[in-house]
């Protein structure tokens, strides 16, 4: 699918990012070449990249190669914070590495907080990874030299995973691709139903390492150059004489099927191979044969559920400039009002922290997915979980100031993507001219194509359109990774006060205990307390001398009721919400020292001692 409307084609290729329309609507876009062999020449990274040093610089984007060496300098340079996992092997043999940030002098990771950020499921989205390096970095480097960051890795653990597809980002990188290709994970599939396996993807003919578009003259095309800029096509008007036809991705009908790029390397979408709300491939494009076929997705899936106490997740993707929230299916509303109140906090103040950036509902404002992963880390984690879409091709600009007096430009947004056009594309290419010198847009050249002849390659290369230009990337890396800082600010801190116990008779005591979170975000989702994804957090009173006769949550406000527990008082369930409390009261008789001990699994523990006297 193409139209004359280039900035549109961007922005949809944009706006569906991870999603199966790349798949429906442009096939050749979505795959890999066929031909590994004939798809290598011109895009490896240049052998004299400058060695990685701490602190990352984010100036340029690292090969998957090169994110292995960025871990592993932060890990050599911050031994006592920092260990690296490799989660798992991909389908062609990778490491997928992970590295968890925990000051153990503080605790153990799992009495902790947990803070999950991942990237590039989709191997093309490879910014992903650089906002969790800029994650890192930014916790690694200010470690003792800024006073909130110093506090945010004494409270939390985290857990980051910068590239989940390797395949994927390793292929990118390698090989030739449009900005929107080479997002599947690397298990063969049929993806047309001819009996062929991945045998016809994309070419890159002219072997400049980009898949970029191609034209062919035609008077009765259905486009004709635009006179404002002739790199770009409008489309004719009806009784207009045309000019071109656009023919699609650069590339040759490989199996003489009639088709360009139909059946491409992959295709399994990895944010729609998780164990919740899954769907067959009928239902959902790249699902998979069954959940968890992906080696990567299955080894995550592992890690995750080992770290019950991730409470908060980001997975960053590209583009447009969101952050997502679920549910991923209009199945899944309504979701609990008062986690929604939790991601308001969240996404209202991340789309002040990202500037353009909207917070939004996958299903309702954007597209239903099954098998989304962020689904999987609500309904199965219990975690409240984004999808950040990054970039915004819109951010592009060359325009004069506004006019004295005139009100300030609003900063691009998700809807200038729709309204887009060839003036926002005019605008694009001459950001590309004077702002890049011609980095993102290969003007069209000749090409002798063996099917059709004399033709056109030309276009946006593979780094370009969605992703930033390595000059805006530190901007894009520090403003993203501040929202999850952010988050993580939020995730529970709990006190606890036991009051001074009361004598209510011969060796009774009655004691009231409060636990209070001092942070935005509760210590067990209310999904999680309505479904029972977990045992609730609970409350013990214990002591060599003393017996619980009774307990029970108070509620009320002046006029207090307790709802006793009926059986085994001493242990009480709950939940702290965020900047709440909640108190119970208990009688206890004998004697001695008294412990009441908090538990979460995901807010850690505290304990208090009293001496009944
Ligand atoms: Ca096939
Ligand atoms: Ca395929
Ligand atoms: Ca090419
Ligand atoms: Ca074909
Ligand atoms: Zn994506």
């Amino acid at each position: 699918m193409k139209t004359q409307n280039w900035v549109a084609t961007a922005a949809l290729a944009a706006l569906v990012a991870g999603s199966s329309l790349v798949i429906h609507g442009q096939a050749g876009q979505a795959q890999a070449p066929a031909k590994p062999a004939a798809a290598t020449k011109g895009a490896a990274p240049a052998p004299s990249s400058p060695p990685i040093t701490i602190p990352l610089r984010f100036d340029r984007y690292y090969t998957y190669e090169e994110v292995g060496q960025a871990l592993r300098a932060l890990n050599a340079a911050y031994p006592q914070l920092t260990t690296i996992d490799v989660v798992g092997k991909s389908e062609e043999g990778r490491d997928i590495w992970a590295m968890t940030v925990n000051n153990p002098k503080t605790g153990a990771a799992l009495d902790k907080p947990g803070v999950y950020v991942d990237g590039n499921i989709h191997g093309n989205e490879i910014q992903a990874g650089e906002v969790c390096l800029a994650v890192l970095n930014r916790l690694l480097t200010g470690y003792g030299q800024n006073e909130q960051i110093t506090k945010l890795v004494d409270r939390n653990a985290y857990y980051v995973i910068p590239v989940v597809n390797v395949d994927g980002r390793y292929r990118f990188f390698k090989e030739a691709n449009t900005p929107s290709s080479g997002r599947s994970l690397r298990i063969p599939k049929d993806d047309d139903r001819d009996g062929l396996i991945d045998e016809d993807g994309d070419d890159d003919l002219d072997g400049d390492g980009n898949i970029c578009s191609m034209r062919r003259k035609d008077p009765f095309g259905a486009y004709r150059t635009d006179p404002e800029d002739p790199r770009l096509m409008i489309r004719v008007k009806p009784g207009e004489k045309g000019e071109w036809t656009l023919l699609g991705d650069e590339g040759i009908d490989n199996d003489g099927d009639g088709r360009l790029g139909e059946d491409g390397e992959g295709y399994v979408d990895g944010n729609r191979n998780w164990g919740s709300n899954w769907a067959p491939p009928y239902v959902q494009t790249g699902s998979g044969d069954y959940p968890f076929e992906a080696a990567g997705t299955r080894a995550i899936a592992k890690f995750l559920m080992d770290r019950p106490n991730i409470i908060v997740v980001f997975a960053y993707h590209n583009a447009a400039g969101m952050y997502l929230r679920g549910p991923s299916t209009k199945a899944g509303e309504p979701m609990n009002p008062s986690d929604v109140a939790v991601y308001d906090i969240l996404g209202t103040n991340i789309e002040k922290i990202v500037p353009g950036y909207r917070y939004l509902v996958s299903w309702k404002d954007l597209y239903s997915t099954y098998g989304d992963f962020t689904d999987f880390t609500n309904n199965v984690g219990g975690s409240y979980g984004f999808v950040g879409e990054l970039f915004i091709v819109a951010s592009e600009t060359y325009r004069p100031p506004p006019k004295p007096g005139a009100a300030a430009a609003r900063e691009p947004d998700v809807t200038d993507l729709l309204s887009g056009g060839n003036d926002q594309e005019r605008e694009r290419l001459k950001f590309n001219d004077h702002v890049t010198q011609g980095d993102l847009y290969k003007p069209w050249k000749p090409f002798k194509h063996p099917q059709f002849g004399e033709v056109e390659i030309g276009g946006w290369v593979k780094m370009s359109s969605r992703l930033p230009h390595p000059f805006m990337l530190p901007d894009l890396a520090h403003r993203n990774a501040s929202a999850v800082l952010f988050a993580a600010a939020q995730t529970p801190s709990i006190t606890l006060d036991v009051l001074a116990p009361q004598k209510a008779g011969a060796d009774l005591y009655k004691l009231r205990v409060r636990v209070v979170n001092g942070g935005s975000i509760p210590t067990l989702t209310f999904a999680a307390v309505q479904k029972k994804i977990h045992p609730q957090d609970t409350l013990k009173v214990s002591g060599p001398a003393a017996k619980v006769v009774a307990g029970g949550r108070v509620s009320g406000v002046g006029i207090e009721t307790v709802a006793y527990k009926a059986n085994r008082p001493e242990v009480q369930f709950l939940q702290v919400p965020g900047d709440g409390k909640v108190e119970f009261e208990f009688l206890v008789s004998g004697k001695g020292e008294v412990t009441v001990a908090y538990q979460s699994l995901k807010a850690g523990k505290a304990t208090k001692s009293i001496v009944l006297q």
